[in-house]
């Protein structure tokens, strides 16, 4: 079977290339202003093909290099994890006023978490050259739930406890979130100190 991303992939590669530079460069200016590193780690990605299929399936669409490059936005993904829900919003406005790529669409996650728990900042952004990329922003608690989280949901997709298993799971959602608020909250009181 052909690459669903045909002739473009060389070209998504670059444009990751750039994106993830980008944010380098923003995470930098934080750090060096701040003395403060916003960031704990950067992951990039293009999606594989197979996922790429499999996510064409799921919303209907045919396996195509149409669909999975101007149906489907994160062909091109880059997860950034913060440490503290402040970094997360701060890294948000910097990437959005860069003017290498408009933002296409923005869902607050975090704010209105969905029904299972799930928590991140998703961006989607839109290259000049036409590429979209998805940016996930969350913090280090997030990253641990949304990785646990899908981990379970991989190993064994027909469970006999899978309302309770889902309720723990919205529980421990819950419960990191609360914790990201405290964590904040004692950093807020540290820094208001010097
Ligand atoms: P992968 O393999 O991680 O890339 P839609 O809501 O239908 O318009 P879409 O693209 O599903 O469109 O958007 P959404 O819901 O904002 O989620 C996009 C990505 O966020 C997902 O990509 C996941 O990476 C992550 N995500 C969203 N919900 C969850 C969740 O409940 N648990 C975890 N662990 N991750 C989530 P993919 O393509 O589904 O998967």
């Amino acid at each position: 079977m052909d690459d669903i991303y045909g002739k473009h992939r060389a070209r998504m590669e670059l444009a990751l290339d750039k994106l993830v530079l980008c944010v380098k460069e923003l995470r930098q200016s934080i750090a060096s202003e701040s003395e403060f590193d916003p960031v704990e780690h950067i992951l990039a990605r293009i999606k594989s093909d197979e996922s790429m299929r499999d996510k064409c399936r799921r919303k209907g669409l045919p396996e195509t290099t149409e669909s999975a490059l101007t149906k489907i936005y994160d062909a091109l993904g880059v997860r950034v994890v913060c440490a503290f829900l402040s970094d997360v919003y701060a890294m948000r406005d910097l990437i959005a006023a860069c003017p290498d790529f408009e933002v296409v669409e923005e869902r607050d996650y975090i704010v209105n978490a969905k029904p299972n728990g799930y928590r991140s900042y998703h961006m989607i952004l839109r290259f000049q050259k036409g590429y979209y990329a998805e940016v996930q922003l969350r913090t280090i608690s997030m990253d641990t739930w949304a990785a646990l989280e899908h981990h379970l949901r991989y190993k064994k997709p027909n469970v006999r406890h899978q309302k309770l298993i889902a309720q723990e799971l919205k529980r421990c959602a819950d419960e990191l979130a609360s914790t990201d608020v405290s964590m904040q909250t004692i950093r807020d009181m540290l820094l208001s100190e010097n």
